[in-house]
């Protein structure tokens, strides 16, 4: 396979990336079976960046075997939870060392700000890594009292080889969130990039290597999620698949691990969250939060505030202040140290988004701010308000995934559950209120995974995240994603019981 190599020259960061655009499989860098190859794009320009080597089903076959392997001799339960987690903190100090490039790769593939990427992606996705590494030694059964006679106690057993497949939206954290809890735990890995945004993940693939992990321990095979994805979600010989994504692809997933060998699925899929803001709230603080709610990551992320729900009281000068700060937003070159938006991260994003624009028109809702293209080229869209939507509108219903917001009235606090509870997701909730009782109660009654009190889009390595109701199956991060990666063994022993 090739080597790409990119010279950043822009005003935050100047240096070379450097890696092979191979399959990396069995510890080497490969080409895919077919020889064929994916264009990655520059969501700025629309151009192409390089191109990567697309795996096939033959090479997740091969990673599968290779995972097995590794996993049978020289993971799993063959090596003592303190070697996992100094290899994992080997791989955080590499990732510490190559921090700014990892940004600079998420700003180039993806389109999100270098800012950002140095703030949120590249640090929380070390500080996952490190987390992990300290459970890797942690990872222990009980006893279980029954009667005197009998010993009883759990194992908590790696599970084998597992498929993870990531979305685009934040490449590396994504990637981080899996393999932590997966390796600490002792098992090998078959993993799947988005197909859009590959470059982090093949540049981990290197101080994966370098770090010292095993041949086949970790295997990165990059392909179309319909052919790669697909055919992970099938494999016989992978006994579970966590995923990031839609949930159009997230029933495929489950359809195809019950079709199967009923591999454990977990899924993270989309949202439509609440952000509730009551009239005793903080107002400069809830307008801030709440643009950093639905405009952060160009509106990519699966818990973005896209439902901006604003008690009537305040609503007019909520609208007021919340559009000078969407106006204030600078939208451009993720690399402009002054940007705060970059690009959408592909042109099927950018019409989908627009065409939901467009939905929202054409129902009846008023575009109070933004609704256009900004620039010539690349696919940056304007930050985007709302009003005036019926609660059955598209753009009230569905996950747009972009940089687009409704902002909603409503009266009182039965009527606020009643319309932040009317969707089929349920991932993260918001609350703005200075009555601590008010804001707890109304926390508490939001259907969700997650719900942030006087504050939005916060995640740590430490809490767990994911849905409830269809944004979801099982929690990542935080102690409670080492279930998701663990067999529970139960060993009788008799200590006299007589037949
Ligand atoms: O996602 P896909 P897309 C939502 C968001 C967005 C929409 C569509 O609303 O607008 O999904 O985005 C792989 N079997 N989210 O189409 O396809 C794919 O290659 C197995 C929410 O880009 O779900 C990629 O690696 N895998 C979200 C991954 O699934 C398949 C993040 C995610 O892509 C597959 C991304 C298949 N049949 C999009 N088809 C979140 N929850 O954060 C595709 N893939």
């Amino acid at each position: 396979p090739e080597t790409f190599t990119y010279q950043f020259n822009t005003p935050v960061f100047k240096g070379e990336s450097s890696f092979s655009t191979g399959l990396f499989i069995n510890g080497e860098f490969v080409d895919g079976s077919k020889k064929t190859y994916i264009d990655v794009i520059n969501p700025s320009t629309g151009k192409v960046i390089t191109k990567i080597s697309e795996g096939t089903p033959e090479d997740i076959d091969i990673a599968v075997k290779a995972a097995h392997h590794a996993f049978d001799t020289v993971w799993g339960l063959n090596t003592p939870g303190a070697k996992r987690g100094a290899l994992l903190n080997k791989l955080a100090s590499l990732m510490e060392a190559h921090f700014d490039e990892l940004a600079a790769l998420e700003a180039l593939d993806n389109g999100k700000t270098f800012s950002w990427a140095s703030r949120a992606d590249v640090p929380s996705s070390i500080d996952t890594i490190k987390y992990y590494a300290g459970w890797a030694d942690k990872i222990h059964g009980s006893t279980i009292e029954t009667t005197e006679d009998k010993l009883v106690y759990t194992r908590h057993e790696p599970i084998g080889v597992v498929g993870q497949i990531i979305p685009w939206n934040f490449p590396l954290m994504m990637m981080a969130w899996k393999l932590g809890p997966a390796l600490a735990t002792g098992n090998t890995i078959v993993l799947k990039p988005s197909e859009f945004t590959p470059l982090t993940a093949l540049l981990m693939a290197k101080l994966i290597k370098e770090a010292g992990f095993p041949p086949g321990v970790v295997n990165i095979v990059n392909g179309y999620g319909h052919v790669v994805g697909q055919a992970i979600s099938e494999h016989m010989d992978i006994e579970k698949v966590a995923f990031t994504g839609s949930t159009l692809v997230g029933r495929k997933i489950m359809e195809a691990a019950a079709k199967t060998n009923l591999k454990k699925v977990t899924l993270e899929l989309g949202g439509k969250s609440p952000n509730v803001i009551f009239n005793d709230a903080d107002l400069d603080q809830a307008v801030s939060w709440a643009a950093h709610g639905i405009f952060w990551n160009h509106g990519q992320a699966c818990c973005a505030g896209s439902r901006i729900f604003v008690q009537e009281g305040i609503y007019d000068e909520f609208l007021k202040r919340f559009t000078e700060k969407a106006k204030s937003l600078k939208v451009g070159d993720p690399f402009a140290p002054e940007s705060y938006q970059g690009p959408q991260v592909s042109q099927v994003q950018y019409d989908r988004i627009m065409g939901y624009i467009e939905s929202g028109r054409s129902e009846g809702a008023t575009v109070h701010y933004g609704g256009h293209r900004v620039g010539e080229e690349g696919f940056f869209i304007s930050p985007t308000i709302f009003t005036n939507t019926q609660p059955d509108m598209k753009i009230v219903q569905e996950e747009i995934f972009g940089p687009v917001g409704v902002v909603i009235k409503f009266t009182d606090e039965d009527d606020i559950i009643r319309k932040a509870n009317d969707t089929v997701y349920g991932l993260a909730a918001a609350v703005f209120s200075q009555d601590i009782n008010r804001a707890l109660t109304t926390a508490h009654k939001l259907k969700a995974g997650t719900a942030w009190v006087n504050c939005v889009n916060q995640l740590h390595p430490n809490v767990p995240f994911g849905g409830v109701k269809q944004s979801g199956i099982g929690r990542e991060l935080g102690e409670y994603a080492l279930d998701n990666y663990t067999n529970i063994k139960a060993v009788h022993v008799n200590l006299g019981h007589r037949m």
